[in-house]
């Protein structure tokens, strides 16, 4: 019997269930740069280097342990070549009495190849992915019966079922689940932020980052100052570095932002563990190990392993539990078009500006800049919530459909009517100023609110409250902000609701 094994370019390892029981002399691997998959969204360069370098490499690596590869480079002449059209050549060409794939993680792409049985005539084997600490019926299963999922009760299974940072009684090690309280300090500089673990491109990345500049010219971002890592032992190499010189202050600093650095203590990991590069078992092996060698605090540690554990899995299971009419959830009924500013970062708000600008060039902000900078913006004007998942999906390194659309329609745009999370992350320009050094830097001012020179973030919030009392106002961990605003004299109340008025009428001026 001879299969064809499709590998995905957020497959790349040689653990992928569909690699499972294959045998080098009779299979063939087949791996495809497609003008499809290159072009779905307006992917960052970046994130067309990585995926193409790394998959060039994970090719080779391929070859070298004796596989058979058929892989199909880009070629920009070909812009109607689909995975399909690549599985169906190789089909023609060599035979084949099976394809062989793993689940892919976007259900674009998953509902293509459910067909691809009846349109290539030969039978297609679709593996679950076992990168996974969760199943999608595990996940579905602790689901059911919920009314609303609340991620911190899934992780703490997870703990359990895994036993990360679980003594051998059961309990949480440290004695708490959680030490999110203790993730939440302002960053002024001190202790120094690591430099970001940096690989140079080889022959190989070189080639590439120039057919991105030559064929994805009007793609966002840029290819220059490209260092992330294209090997697996590159990728292991990124996680010692941040074990080394990053987590022992991942958790103080995890909600910090900074107008200087652009990493902070973060892993910068997502891409790796994303694209198959790591796996995010061992990655949380070695945090839980940082702990007991006494190299990073319980913070720390935990605070890392809950993203991965906690977050990540919980994500994916909403993804795979409520698509595909997840996607087009809009609950909040939000109608306004995405500023033209996330694209340019050309805005005189400080915070996003920088957020953006990150973005562009590294194709990477992190988790705070996500959710409560370029996500809160987005929320307090009401952007439709199709648009700025599209923008997400672009914008990022790390950006699957599977972790972007919970992240972004649910966790930023409560479009999902609280079922991800129970109340929306909507805060004012105070916020950021406790969080960041942004604020001094800015051309308005943090503690205005109706005046022309006033931070827009603190009127579009009042304006997001008032316009969805309907929605909140019953929610308990909102009572008090409508308690504020009911407080507030009606002429402040107008004039808040005045400026906000302004700026949603000019926001590609602000
Ligand atoms: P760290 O801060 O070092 O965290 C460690 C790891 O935890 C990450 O590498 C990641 O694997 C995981 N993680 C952390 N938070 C989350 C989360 N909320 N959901 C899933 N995994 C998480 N993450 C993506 O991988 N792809 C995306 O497309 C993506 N889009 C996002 C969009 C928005 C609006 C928000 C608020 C978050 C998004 N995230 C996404 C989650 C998170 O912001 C990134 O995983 C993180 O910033 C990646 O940087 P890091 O590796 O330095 O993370
Ligand atoms: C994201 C991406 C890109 C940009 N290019 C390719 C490609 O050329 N070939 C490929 O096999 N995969 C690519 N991918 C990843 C897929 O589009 C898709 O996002 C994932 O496989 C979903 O799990």
């Amino acid at each position: 019997m001879a299969n064809l094994i499709l590998i995905l370019g957020d497959q790349l390892t040689t653990d992928i269930s569909a690699l499972e029981g294959a045998d080098r002399e009779t299979d063939r691997i087949v791996m495809a740069e497609v003008h499809n998959e290159a072009s779905y969204t307006n992917h960052h360069k970046k994130k067309l280097v990585l995926l193409f370098s790394a998959m060039r490499h994970f090719a080779q690596q391929l070859r070298d342990d004796g596989w058979q590869v058929h892989y199909q480079q880009y070629h920009p002449d070909n812009k109607a070549q689909s995975l399909e059209s690549v599985v169906a050549a190789a089909i023609r060409d060599q035979g084949a009495d099976q394809v062989i794939t793993t689940e892919c993680g976007e259900w674009r792409l998953h509902e293509q190849i459910s067909q691809w049985q009846d349109s290539l005539g030969v039978p297609v084997q679709i593996r679950p992915d076992t990168r996974f600490f969760a199943t999608k019926q595990e996940f579905a299963d602790w689901a059911e019966g919920r009314k609303q999922l609340r991620m911190e009760f899934f992780y703490r299974e997870m703990r359990r079922k895994t036993g990360l940072l679980m003594t051998p009684e059961g309990k949480p090690e440290g004695g708490e689940w959680n030490y999110d309280a203790d993730n939440r300090r302002k960053w002024t500089g001190k202790p120094a932020a690591p430099a970001p673990f940096r690989v140079e491109p080889d022959a190989v990345t070189r080639e590439v980052m120039e057919l991105v500049d030559e064929h994805f010219a009007d793609h966002f971002g840029t290819t220059e100052d490209f260092h992330f890592a294209v090997t697996p032992e590159d990728a292991k190499q990124a996680l010692a570095h941040f074990m080394d010189f990053a987590l022992p202050c991942f958790g103080d600093f995890q909600d910090a932002m900074s107008d200087e650095e652009d990493w902070l203590f973060h892993s910068i990991l997502s891409p790796y563990i994303n694209c198959g590069l790591l796996d995010p078992s061992a990655v949380c092996e070695a945090a839980a190990q940082a702990w007991y060698a006494g190299q990073a605090p319980i913070n720390a540690v935990e605070g890392f392993i809950r993203q991965i554990l906690g977050w990540r899995e919980f994500v994916r299971g909403i993804y795979w539990m409520n698509m595909p009419g997840y996607a087009k959830e809009n609950r909040l009924g939000n109608t306004r078009d995405l500023p033209w500013f996330y694209w340019t970062g050309d805005t005189k708000m400080r915070c996003m500006h920088k957020a953006i600008d990150a973005t562009r060039r590294n194709a990477y902000a992190h988790h705070i800049q996500r959710l409560m900078v370029t996500g809160n913006f987005a929320l307090l004007a009401g952007v439709r919530p199709e648009e700025i998942c599209d923008w997400y999906l672009a914008v990022y390194a790390d950006a699957y459909d599977w972790v972007e659309l919970p992240n972004v329609l649910g966790m930023v745009m409560h479009a999902d009517g609280g079922y991800l999370g129970s109340k929306p992350y909507a805060a004012s320009g105070k916020y950021i100023q406790r969080m960041s050094d942004h604020c001094s830097n800015c051309h308005y001012k943090v503690n205005k609110s109706t005046e022309e020179d006033a931070c827009p973030f603190n009127s579009l919030y009042w304006h997001f409250i008032n316009r969805h009392q309907a929605d909140f106002s019953n929610n308990p961990r909102m009572g008090m902000m409508y308690r504020n605003w009911e407080k507030q004299k009606p002429e402040g109340r107008e004039a808040l609701l005045k400026r906000a008025d302004y700026l949603l009428a000019n926001l590609d001026t602000i």
